[in-house]
């Protein structure tokens, strides 16, 4: 009889190395993955565009393991179901705006408040320093991650009926804000009468007249070509919410810890990327709305406007935890 051809000690040396190389391929599978995420804005705007550059940057800090598919221009759905559904797990990412989170994350309502910040550099260094830290921090226990911030300059009062030059003017307005208690009631307290309506359904609401009007940034008001519709641009500039990245708690328990670093550091990364798109966005948007013909009123008095604010800051300052936040924010330089 010949004798085998394999060994005993080499026949449980080859199982090993066969079983070994299986529990690679599928612990390796197991870990690596595509992450949706979530964008309201078209694909050109520089928020969706940030989202590209941060998968760009996870797929190769991970080697590929990682990628992330962006679904931009509510294809998942408009804003506040995106939300609903990151909270229960079914989207992984979500770029949203913090006066739509602010249901969810109290501390993101503050963000929204109108007139907090003087300037877009006030903005940002609350927002680069401890108090965006402790706001991104303050998700978790409602289901999310806080990841990153995105600029969203300030948002202002557009319509086709008339140009809004004082605060009179403002009466009787039908104008539509985001699915926001605090953004009706801001736009109630000004006089005008608020319509939440998801951001999808604003151009449609503006060409049949459903609405006269809406409050937006210079890039939304432009690239949804709300401009075409709404000629008069009054520069309210009544809050400067800005955008928010933020991840499921359920997909960021799936990553190691070496992996969150990765995707955290890529969140902010990806925040700068978007800040450096994002000034020149605006004023090329404010050229096309003027070459387009939109009268911009610039020269109002801004007084009775944040004026008309003391009852929503009351309402607001109710929480204490609230009110302090809302002074250390004042408070910095
Ligand atoms: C934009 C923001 C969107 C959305 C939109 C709106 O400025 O980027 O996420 O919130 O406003 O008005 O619905």
């Amino acid at each position: 009889m010949k004798s085998p051809v394999y060994s005993r000690a080499g026949l449980s040396r080859t199982a090993a190395v066969v079983v070994t190389l299986f529990l690679t391929a599928i612990s390796a599978s197991a870990v690596a993955r595509e992450f949706r995420a979530a964008d309201t804005q078209n694909e050109e705007y520089p928020t969706v565009q940030a989202l590209r550059y941060m998968g760009r940057l996870i797929a190769d800090r991970t080697g590929g393991r990682h990628q992330i598919r962006v679904f931009h221009s509510h294809q998942l759905g408009e804003e506040k179901e995106t939300i609903e559904q990151t909270r229960a797990g079914a989207i992984d990412l979500n770029r949203i705006n913090v006066a739509l989170i602010g249901t969810f994350v109290p501390a993101t309502n503050v963000l929204a408040m109108p007139f907090l910040f003087r300037s877009v550099e006030h903005l940002q260094k609350v927002l680069d320093g401890p108090i965006g830290n402790e706001i991104l921090n303050s998700f978790e226990p409602y289901g999310f991650v806080g990841l990153a911030f995105y600029d969203s300059g300030a948002r202002s009062i557009y319509n086709s009926v008339r140009p809004v030059r004082s605060f009179a003017d403002m009466k009787g307005l039908r104008l539509r804000v985001q699915q926001s208690e605090l953004m009706s009631d801001m736009i109630k307290a000004l006089g005008a009468e608020p319509l939440e309506l998801p951001y999808g359904q604003v151009l449609t609401g503006l060409a049949t007249k459903l609405i006269d009007g809406a409050e937006n940034n210079w890039p939304s008001f432009v690239t949804t070509d709300h401009y075409k519709y709404a000629g008069y641009y009054t520069l309210t500039e009544h809050t400067m919410s800005p955008e928010v990245l933020v991840m499921s708690q359920k997909a960021w328990e799936s990553l190691s810890v070496e992996d969150r670093a990765i995707f955290r550091e890529a969140a902010v990364s990806s925040s700068r990327f978007m800040r450096e798109r994002w000034k020149d966005l605006e004023d090329q948007s404010r050229r096309r709305a003027k070459a387009a013909g939109v009268t911009i009123v610039t020269d109002f008095d801004r007084k009775p406007f944040e004026a008309a604010m003391a009852g929503i800051y009351e309402k607001a300052q109710r929480d204490p935890a609230v009110g302090k936040l809302i002074e250390r924010i004042r408070g910095v330089e």
